[in-house]
């Protein structure tokens, strides 16, 4: 996972030749990181906001005559990443499903992104990785504008035995998702997973229909799902969901292809919102948390 991206740095970590570290020589190592990550899919902006946290730390530690420069930009490097990617808010969603539960609620969970990100396979694995933790699960087909998405839905719906509530196309979105709501309370099912419809990022109708599902089910967690292989669109994406709609988490997909890996190290910083998961692959089990501190080791090599 995220080879180009290590290999680009430890490429330019092996070239640092610095005995001191002077503003000098931090300036000089930090222009040519920022280059390598803008270079591998980190937003500009996350790519500065490394940089200068990295030379802030660098010159504090200039003064104490660090014997090893190299080794201090490594650790200081693995720290500044780590912070990227460790947003302010943590989410547990197991833990947020029991509280639901004990108040008697569903927990809403909806998700949104463009065409062809992995929505729909996300809600297909996260149900089943409820269902494995002893959670209840229905499904809302509330993308009715793709042709074929609810009888995908369906389908994952009858391997998995999760129950889908559906109407037909072009019917309401929000509607679809509020009779999901409605399923859930009545037969105390635990969780309610909203599948919405993509499209692309630019269109204003599906961002007002993604806005009427927010506000007619009021989900408890609004997921982005991203697709890895998207590299720089992703960051516009993100952006651009956080700000229509306002984001909680995200799901990064298709981490099992060949990607380069910054627009994960971006996602968390430009939507402040935690990646909890990344898929990686078209298996129901392909979902794994994601935990910042086992990918730092994807990125930047260890001392
Ligand atoms: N390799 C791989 N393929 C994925 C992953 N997630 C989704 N896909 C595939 O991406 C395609 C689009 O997925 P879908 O769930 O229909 O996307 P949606 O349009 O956002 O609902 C499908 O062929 C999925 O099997 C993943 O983590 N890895
Ligand atoms: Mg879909």
């Amino acid at each position: 996972m995220f080879d180009q991206l290590r290999k680009n740095v430890s490429k330019a970590l092996k070239k640092i030749t610095i005995t001191e570290l002077s503003p000098k020589s931090i300036s000089r190592f930090t222009k040519e990181l920022k280059d390598i990550l803008i270079k591998n899919e980190v937003a500009v902006e996350t790519a500065d906001v490394i940089c200068k946290k990295l030379e802030e730390k660098l010159s504090k530690a200039e003064h104490t005559r660090f014997s090893k420069p190299k080794s201090m930009i490594i650790t200081s490097l693995r720290e500044v990443i780590l912070e990227v990617l460790n947003p302010h808010q943590q989410i547990d969603i197991l833990k947020l499903v029991k509280e639901a539960r004990l108040q008697k609620n569903p927990l809403i969970i909806a998700f949104f992104g463009v065409n062809g990100v992995g929505k729909t396979l996300s809600i297909a694995k996260m149900g089943k990785y409820l269902q494995d933790k002893g959670f209840s699960c229905v499904f809302a087909a509330a993308d009715t504008y793709r042709a074929g998405s609810i009888q995908q839905l369906q389908k994952h719906g009858e391997i998995l035995g999760i129950k889908v509530i559906a109407q037909t196309y072009g019917s309401d979105a929000a509607a679809v998702a509020y009779d999901a709501i409605n399923h859930a309370i009545s037969k105390e099912i635990n969780v309610v997973l909203i599948d919405t419809a993509g499209r692309i990022e630019t269109s204003s109708n599906l961002m007002a229909e993604l806005r009427k599902i927010c506000s007619v089910t009021q989900p408890d967690l609004k997921i982005f799902v991203g697709d890895a292989l998207t590299g720089n669109s992703l960051i516009s994406q993100v952006t651009l969901f956080n700000k229509k709609i306002g984001i909680d988490a995200a799901i990064l997909n298709k981490v099992d292809a060949d990607v380069k890996g910054g627009a994960a190290v971006s996602i968390t910083h430009l939507s402040e919102s935690p990646i909890v998961f990344i898929g990686t692959g078209q298996g129901y089990n392909d979902l794994e948390q994601f935990v910042p501190e086992n990918i730092i080791d994807n990125i930047v090599p260890r001392n």
